[in-house]
């Protein structure tokens, strides 16, 4: 019942709007494979009984037409992208991929006819994209030309429900300004460009080192207008922020009896920063402002979407965990929703009920969800379905719809990692076993490397048994490298090898994306650890080294792989662990030497000295990449304005979120970055001071709380190194090829 109405809703919106167009899926073709807009033709078709209140998949036929033309035919504009994508990838053999961008016309100038049709079907109507953090560890200083990309990489993957998170501080602005607030009271609520994820869930309040400009405010919800209306040519339902109940502290002078409650402590921040102002959902005023943001946010972007966004507790506690007030706080938000949009659908993320597990009892979580009386009026997505799925204890969320979803990663670390098991098997038994779940998604924190990964979650929507990977993987490699001739043996079996390994962990010690050791602060312990910012690999690293030698030896047997820019982006991102993980080897020697009784300054520093080098020769290849340079960071945040004030207040956000992230480090390295530019400029600097202090103190003298003010000195001096508009580049010091011909002595 449930979900019927759920359907009934979308394929309303569906055939309701001018998404009956198939416009949007022919001018991504115009985009991506100008020579070939007239070898396709789009029909969108009714599929089957036509019956619209049975829950209906996605699904689409391809075949060739008497004149020579591919045919897509589906019952949705995503099932037909999807089938230009299954086309394109199966049969052409090319894709568009993350940090590489468009390969899709790199295939045969004539396209391959199908002798029988290709077919496929969803099984399940809605696949998710987005993290609500990823909109500020990856995309905060995008340009519309990223969006582009992304957004095309999101369609033909299938992806129909991503959420929709930016610019939104300029409705929020236009909402207080109404209730009589000035600009003075409310912007210095708002966080910097590179924070407000955290800020529009109510972690954090204000910016350091500087406030937040209209100028940013103005820009990005322009780029939300773009970014929802192609969203919506691609056949996408948006997911729209609304009102949250956060609020700056000044509120009290407009609404003196106004019922509000700061929030918690969020990380050790500072309370100036932190324990956001809480208005409470029973105050009528929360019902006055909800309207007004979603009737402002509908001027502007159209009426395309009845499912909002709405996080109250992600990573705060309650105000009560009293299950009467844990009720009255949704039903009344829930019910400020369906008096703004009487459609509305709340859709939170499920990360709290993980994250704070022992304030989230059953009870309380059976009470929150509770308040919203309908099971349909809600979406709750369980955000790391692939190491802590919560739908099981929750008896699936107490019966409200929810997305399986894989995290994969935490701000947007590097290593290579991934759960094929897990990611495969798991959502297809979640889906015999609850009949609340709706659909599959990720919820990276930040997009990455091991882009493989996640378009195995978005091709198990596809597939009603777990994908078999072996094949898979082989299917991905040929695409991966199309366009430069020869896909060489060498390099489907180096997949293969890290399909069984880096790619199968199994280990629930080890819960996501892996970094480098290199990138925290040193200690003489304490650096391998474990959990959800794990520093262990869970596979022997000679397995990788192999690997590694298979893939540079395919360039032997076909040169001009170096100039295919996956096989570039992957020899980098390959070589990068490798030396990740060589690293850990130099440093389980130095502390060895350090802690031995015969310590000598001499292998202390013979040892440094090969970190040193060690991260030197890595900075050296990392930089033959955009990709993996802190200067395509830095100078997308300064292409942010024009005005240099405005440049360096955005580099200095640049910079602090992959550092510090915080004024003073409150959660230092958390989004660390193995980036050229980085390891030479803050990385090594760090690693020398330690070794320094080694050959300086003894063991028995040994004081972290002295290193560590060494060490954010320096940090702190790093963080203002933008002002002067010198994006720190490192210098380039030769090809990819000619420098991994000469790492041998690493590898
Ligand atoms: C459509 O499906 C619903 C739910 O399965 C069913 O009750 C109804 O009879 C069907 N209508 C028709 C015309 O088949
Ligand atoms: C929105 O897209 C148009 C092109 O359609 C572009 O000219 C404009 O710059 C984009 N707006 C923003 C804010 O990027
Ligand atoms: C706030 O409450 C006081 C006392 O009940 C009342 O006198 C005052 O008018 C109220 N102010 C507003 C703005 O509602
Ligand atoms: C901030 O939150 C912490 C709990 O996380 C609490 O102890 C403290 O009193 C709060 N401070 C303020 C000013 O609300
Ligand atoms: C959106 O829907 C509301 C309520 O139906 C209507 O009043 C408003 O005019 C619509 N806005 C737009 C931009 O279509
Ligand atoms: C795989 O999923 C199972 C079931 O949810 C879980 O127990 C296990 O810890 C997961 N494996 C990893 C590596 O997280
Ligand atoms: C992954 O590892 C598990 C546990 O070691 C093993 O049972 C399974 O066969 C492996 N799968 C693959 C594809 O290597
Ligand atoms: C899982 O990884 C941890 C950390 O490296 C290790 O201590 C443990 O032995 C591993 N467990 C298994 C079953 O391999
Ligand atoms: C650094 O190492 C020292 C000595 O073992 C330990 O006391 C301290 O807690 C460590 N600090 C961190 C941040 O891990
Ligand atoms: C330097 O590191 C390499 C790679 O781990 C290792 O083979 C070599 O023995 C190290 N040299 C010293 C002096 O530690
Ligand atoms: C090691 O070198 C440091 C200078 O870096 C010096 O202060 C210290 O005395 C040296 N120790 C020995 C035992 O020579
Ligand atoms: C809802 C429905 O009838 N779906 C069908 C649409 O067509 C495909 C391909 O013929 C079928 O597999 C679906 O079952």
């Amino acid at each position: 019942m449930l979900l019927s109405s759920l359907w009934i809703w979308t394929t309303c919106l569906i055939l309701g709007a001018s998404a009956q167009s198939t416009q949007g899926i022919l001018d991504l073709v115009q985009r991506r494979l100008p020579d070939h807009v007239n070898d396709f033709e789009f029909q969108l078709v009714t599929n089957g009984t036509g019956n619209i209140t049975e829950p209906s998949n996605d699904n689409y036929i391809v075949s060739s037409t008497a004149d020579g033309k591919i045919l897509v035919a589906g019952n949705s504009l995503s099932a037909l992208s999807s089938g230009l994508h299954r086309y394109l990838t199966d049969v052409v053999h090319v894709d568009i991929f993350w940090y590489i961008g468009s390969q899709l016309d790199v295939g045969p100038s004539t396209l391959p006819t199908l002798n029988s049709p290709i077919t496929g079907s969803s099984i399940v109507p809605w696949r998710y994209h987005f993290n609500t953090v990823t909109f500020s560890y990856t995309a905060a200083f995008w340009k519309w030309e990223d969006w582009e990309l992304e957004l095309d990489w999101l369609a033909l993957r299938g992806v129909n429900l991503p959420l929709a998170w930016v610019g939104q501080e300029k409705v929020l602005l236009d909402v207080f300004q109404e209730i009589g607030m000035t600009d003075d009271e409310i912007i210095p609520f708002f966080s910097g460009p590179a924070f407000q994820a955290w800020n529009r869930f109510g972690n954090i309040q204000g910016s350091w080192g500087g406030q937040l400009p209209i100028e940013w405010i103005d820009n990005q919800f322009e780029l939300q207008k773009n970014v929802t209306k192609r969203m919506v040519e691609l056949g996408m339902t948006p997911v729209l922020p609304c009102f949250t109940g956060f609020v700056p502290r000044t509120i009290s002078r407009v609404l003196p009896n106004a019922t509000i409650v700061n929030g918690s402590d969020w990380s050790g921040f500072p309370v100036e920063y932190t324990n956001v102002t809480f208005l409470e959902p029973v105050d009528p005023t929360f019902a006055v402002l909800q309207k007004s943001f979603i009737s402002k946010q509908a001027e502007s972007l159209g009426n395309i979407t009845h499912i909002y966004t709405l996080d109250q507790y992600n990573e705060n506690n309650p105000y009560s965990g009293d299950l009467d007030y844990l009720r009255n706080v949704s039903y009344n938000t829930w019910q400020s929703l369906k008096a703004a949009d009487p459609e509305a659908i709340w859709m939170m993320q499920g990360w709290l009920f993980f994250s704070l597990s022992s304030f989230w009892t059953n009870d309380r979580i059976e009470a929150y969800l509770g308040g919203v009386e309908n099971d349909s009026d809600m979406i709750v997505i369980d955000l790391f379905s692939e190491t802590a799925p919560q739908w099981q204890r929750t008896n699936s969320y107490f019966g409200k719809p929810w997305l399986w979803c894989q995290l994969h990663d935490f701000g947007g670390n590097l290593g290579l990692y991934g759960q094929i098991m897990n990611v495969t098997i798991n959502p297809i038994e979640a889906l015999a076993n609850s009949s609340s779940l709706i659909g599959f998604g990720l919820t990276m924190e930040g997009q990455e490397g091991n882009e493989i990964m996640y378009d195995l979650l978005l091709d198990q929507a596809w597939s009603e048994s777990p994908i078999e990977t072996a094949t898979y993987f082989s299917n991905w490699v040929t695409r991966r490298y199309a366009g430069n001739g020869v896909v060489t043996n060498d390099l489907y079996t180096a997949w293969e090898m890290m399909r069984t390994t880096v790619y199968n962990n199994t280990n629930s010690t080890v819960q996501a994306v892996t970094k480098s050791i290199f990138e925290l602060e040193p200690n003489i312990t304490g650096m391998f650890r474990t959990g959800h910012h794990s520093t262990t690999i869970t596979y022997s690293p000679n397995i990788l080294i192999e690997a590694y030698t298979l893939m540079f030896n395919a360039s032997k047997t076909n040169p001009d792989l170096w100039n295919n820019p996956a096989y570039q982006y992957d020899m980098v991102d390959v070589t990068r662990q490798v030396f990740s993980n060589s690293f850990d080897g130099i440093y389980r020697s130095l502390i060895a030497a350090y802690t031995s009784s015969n310590a000598s300054n001499t292998t202390i520093s013979s040892i440094g000295k090969n970190m040193t080098s060690l991260l030197t020769t890595l900075e050296s290849v990392l930089l033959t990449n955009s990709a993996f340079s802190l200067s395509t960071w830095l100078s997308a945040a300064r292409a942010a304005s024009t005005n240099t004030t405005l440049e360096s207040f955005y580099e200095y956000n640049a910079r602090n979120q992959i550092t510090l992230w915080g004024p003073d480090g409150e959660i230092n390295d958390y989004a660390s970055k193995s980036w050229g530019g980085l390891l030479s400029g803050y990385y090594v600097p760090r690693w020398q001071t330690f070794v320094d202090y080694l050959m300086d103190v003894p063991l028995a003298s040994y004081n972290y709380t002295e290193l560590n003010e060494k060490f954010l000195g320096f940090e702190l001096n790093w963080q203002e190194q933008g002002v002067n508009g010198t994006v720190q580049q490192g210098s380039q010091v030769g090809s990819l090829q000619n420098i991994l011909e000469g790492v041998g002595r690493w590898i």
